[in-house]
């Protein structure tokens, strides 16, 4: 076990059973013209993360630990995507509409594809997600269980909507786990250090939370 530095107390990482889940780096939340920015919300909070989070893939790699990344997407007939989701709101261009980079949010167009900064090397598993949990119609759980991870190290965009989630889809499942503060974004800078707060209150009822910089010495 190696002792990481966190919010409420220690996180005992074991490097045999740990995993990096990256949420969502993909172009439609990150960059202009995608469905983040459909939604109202500029993303230059977002686009900003983008070294941390690769400097994060890079230490798991590094040490020859599991990398998994997540896009939220849908399928092209949208038959995955309730109406209730694609029809919430206001937005300037639905799930599916044509936009800059393709439809909004389906699989396979420009606009799905991870960001170049943080793009998987082959081999890495990448898990497309209909929901804003990774676990949700996902076989994610299956995945871990089958490789022994109980351990999962999360990054990604954004904090309180699909971050959050997944860490408390996978709480419930009982995998420990860590939110690295630098590796994570939300449009709402308020939203994020509310989520960091709540996930480590109540003695980690949610997980832990902890630094880069942190990880980085600790694991060094
Ligand atoms: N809108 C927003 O903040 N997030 C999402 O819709 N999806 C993810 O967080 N990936």
């Amino acid at each position: 076990m190696i002792d990481i530095p966190a919010e409420p107390g220690p996180f005992p990482l074991d490097p045999a059973a740990v995993a990096l889940i990256v949420i969502d780096m993909q172009r439609d939340f990150v960059e202009p013209g995608g469905f983040g920015a459909s939604l109202g919300n500029d993303v230059s909070r977002l686009t900003a993360i983008i070294p941390a989070v690769a400097d994060l893939i890079g230490l798991f790699r590094q040490k020859g630990w599991p990398v998994i990344h997540t896009r939220e997407s849908h399928l092209p007939d949208l038959s995955d995507c309730p109406p209730a989701k694609r029809l919430r709101g206001k937005p300037s261009l639905r799930i599916g509409d044509p936009g800059p980079m393709g439809r909004i949010l389906v699989r396979g167009e420009p606009g799905n594809q991870i960001v170049d900064g943080c793009a998987p090397l082959p081999g890495e598993v990448v898990i497309d997600k209909p929901g804003k949990g990774a676990f949700y119609k996902t076989n994610l759980d299956a995945l871990l269980m089958q490789t022994g991870i109980r351990q999962l190290v999360f990054a990604g965009v954004t904090t309180e909507v699909c971050v959050q989630t997944s860490m408390r889809e996978a709480n419930d499942r009982g995998f420990e786990c860590l939110l690295v503060e630098e590796a994570t974004e939300s449009y709402f800078p308020e939203f994020k250090a509310a989520t960091l707060a709540m996930i480590h209150a109540q003695g980690g009822i949610v997980g832990w939370t902890c630094t880069l910089p942190a990880l980085q010495k600790a694991v060094a």
